[in-house]
């Protein structure tokens, strides 16, 4: 029953639910975050700008009587609103394909809109909690989830945001098309994208090893559509000593048991989706005496399940759940392993090059999260452009509200171009269609796409709230949700420095292949636009950054390793920068007709940031002799170095 004045719950409360008035609460707990009947077509923003501008004329003392005084803003069926997907699909699927992935995304788009988004928001407003002891003072160490979030890895299932990638019923296209329905789901999952993440994560680590009869089970579980049977999995890499120095800061201890299993000993502090069914991680196996091989040549990989089929732990306790600024509708826990049972599955002293996998993969889903938060708040800036009032006008008439957004829609489509490069790939790579040249182009770019967009989602997140005004700020709108959650991007799975030497170790193994095949990559693709005039500025730009990146490293080549070091993150910055300004100039020379909102906007815009910035630091001094004492003394002053 409402127990709300009844002036506020008929003004406030548009959703009716069988014949009842919902809660002004949990009315606005539904229609928050976008969750709105309504599909946000062109016409009808057309009506509700004009209504607003009418709503202004009204007598203030009747306008007193409305409880929203500024429309809250909304987005529709978020598939059939992002026409920079569409078009990449329409120019890059074959016809049989794209045909019955347009039907399968807009019916996922509303569904989204209707079941999804208000799951996902109940997600929100009911975290996980942790009950350590029963009322009988027995230990039991439990996770209570709400029923939203189960009904989360339902949806998964049913929808087979998994599955799609494993089946390849698409061939290379099914990677693509599953990381495009993340990409739709992200954004409304509630959080549920991260044990997705890891699913698909250990999915890819079995598939790898090439299914071996004790995980096909596993497999299974993981890659199904029966919501009943499907299984999601953990990844406890995180350790007491921290996440990013894995190979010294793993202290797990694995015995080998008669049968061949290995019981682990050890304390994971961060493991996210505490709640899955089954775990990879990575432990160092004892010998007959009782020592073990330190370093990154100590660690083997495990597979564990978290619960028997009782549902009791596998020897392990919970101490407690994280208190993290965001994502906070997933569990995450700090675990005691105490003798709990596992499968060695990688070679002894293999376990990182085994659990890399994994890492490619969360760190792919980490690039989809940045994108989807990037579009989700951008939409919403924009509807809000529509019908918030300031200075007389809407937003959307002032030029310079426009500039800002329009500055954020440059960056959320470079990234989405990224992203689906990236994915296209991996889809070539899994059904051995990619050659070895784009191989290696996968390996670079997964940590380069990782890390900036990481740090494009923290950017556009913050100004995309500003556009909101005070009301941005404010908790029940639900924007600062948005927010929390993509700053976790650029930390989570790697941070930007750790992911920036990973450039560095795809650049080394490769005996610098990686990178000659970036620079021949992106100068086809040059070539290919050179011939269309609107593109020229861009090409022109894009062309004297490769030769400013080429004079970079020739330069550095001869340098010390602590050069390298330092350029490291402004080096992989110029990758994505350069490989972005690439795809944005490419895409656009195909004769598929792709619809930009306006024919070179967007490439040239992109490319008239500093593409190469690691050529200009590198002018300035940045990572000559000195440089780090520099730093160090800006940081500490000079008297504590
Ligand atoms: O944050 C965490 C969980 C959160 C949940 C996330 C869900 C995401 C959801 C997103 C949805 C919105 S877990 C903790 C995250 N931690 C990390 O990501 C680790 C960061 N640290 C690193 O990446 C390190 O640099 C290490 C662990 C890779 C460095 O270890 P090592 O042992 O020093 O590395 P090595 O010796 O360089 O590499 C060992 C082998 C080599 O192969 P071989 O021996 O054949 O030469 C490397 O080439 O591993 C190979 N290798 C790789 N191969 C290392 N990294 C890779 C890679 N990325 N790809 C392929």
């Amino acid at each position: 029953a409402c127990r709300l004045p009844w002036w506020r719950s008929r003004a406030t409360c548009k959703l009716w639910q069988s014949g009842h008035f919902v809660p002004w609460d949990r009315c606005q707990m539904l229609s928050i975050k976008g969750i709105s009947k309504t599909v946000g077509q062109e016409q009808q923003a057309g009506m509700k700008e004009k209504q607003v501008l009418e709503d202004l004329e009204m007598p203030l003392a009747r306008r007193g009587m409305e409880t929203l005084f500024q429309e809250q803003p909304e987005t529709g069926n978020q598939y059939l609103e992002d026409t920079l997907l569409q078009s990449y699909l329409k120019t890059h699927l074959p016809p049989k394909v794209l045909e019955k992935v347009h039907q399968d995304l807009e019916r996922f788009g509303n569904r989204l809109l209707t079941e999804i988004q208000p799951l996902s928001w109940e997600c929100e407003l009911n975290p996980p909690v942790f009950q350590q002891h029963d009322a009988w003072g027995r230990r039991v160490d439990r996770i209570h989830t709400c029923s939203a979030w189960r009904r989360m890895k339902e949806i998964s299932a049913e929808e087979g945001l998994i599955a799609e990638a494993y089946e390849r019923r698409y061939s290379s296209w099914s990677r693509l098309y599953q990381a495009v329905k993340l990409y739709l789901f992200s954004s409304s999952s509630g959080g549920f994208s991260c044990p997705l993440a890891m699913t698909d994560g250990a999915a890819k680590v079995i598939e790898s090893l090439g299914i071996p009869g004790s995980l096909k089970n596993a497999f299974d579980h993981l890659t199904c559509r029966d919501p009943e049977k499907f299984w999601t999995s953990g990844q406890w890499m995180t350790e007491r000593r921290g996440g990013s120095d894995v190979a010294n800061g793993t202290e797990t201890v694995a015995r080998k048991q008669p049968d061949g299993t290995y019981r682990l000993y050890g304390f994971k502090w961060f493991t996210s989706a505490a709640d899955s069914d089954v775990t990879l991680t990575l432990a160092r196996i004892a010998d007959a005496e009782g020592q073990c091989t330190q370093g990154s040549r100590g660690l083997s990989l495990f597979f564990l399940r978290v619960r028997d089929e009782e549902g009791k732990l596998n020897s392990i306790q919970v101490q407690r759940l994280k208190d993290k600024l965001g994502t906070r509708q997933m569990a995450t826990a700090e675990l005691w392993l105490q003798g709990a049972r596992a499968e060695l599955i990688s070679a002894e002293g293999r376990g990182v090059a085994a659990i890399s996998s994994m890492l490619n993969i969360t760190r792919i889903h980490n690039i989809i999260g940045a994108v989807a938060s990037m579009r989700r708040m951008i939409s919403l800036s924009r509807d809000y452009a529509r019908k918030r009032v300031a200075f007389g006008k809407l937003l959307k008439d002032h030029p310079l509200h426009m500039q800002t957004i329009a500055r954020m829609e440059v960056q959320v489509r470079g990234a989405f171009l990224l992203l689906m490069e990236v994915v296209r790939l991996l889809g070539l790579a899994e059904t051995k269609l990619a050659s070895e040249q784009e191989q290696l182009l996968l390996r670079l770019l997964i940590p380069v796409a990782k890390l900036y967009t990481g740090k494009q989602a923290s950017a556009v997140a913050v100004e995309a709230m500003e556009s909101f005004g005070g009301q941005g700020y404010m908790e029940d709108t639900g924007l600062p949700v948005i927010l929390r959650d993509a700053l976790v991007l650029s930390i989570w799975e790697g941070t930007t420095n750790i992911l920036s030497l990973d450039v560095l170790r795809s650049l080394a193994k490769s005996q610098g292949q990686a990178v000659a095949v970036f620079l021949s990559t992106v100068q086809k693709k040059l070539e290919l636009a050179s011939g269309t005039e609107d593109l020229a500025p861009a090409v022109q730009r894009t062309r004297e950054a490769i030769g400013s990146l080429r004079q970079f490293m020739a330069a550095a080549g001869s340098e010390q390793a602590l050069t390298m070091e330092l350029a490291a993150r402004d080096f992989s910055y110029s990758l994505a920068r350069i490989y972005t300004g690439r795809a944005k100039t490419g895409t656009q020379n195909q004769a598929t007709g792709w619809d930009w909102h306006g024919p070179s906007l967007s490439p040239s815009r992109w490319c008239n940031q500093e593409l190469c910035p690691v050529a200009a630091e590198s002018r300035r001094g940045s990572y000559g002799d000195g440089a780090a004492l520099q730093d160090s003394a800006l940081v500490f002053g000079s008297s504590r170095l």
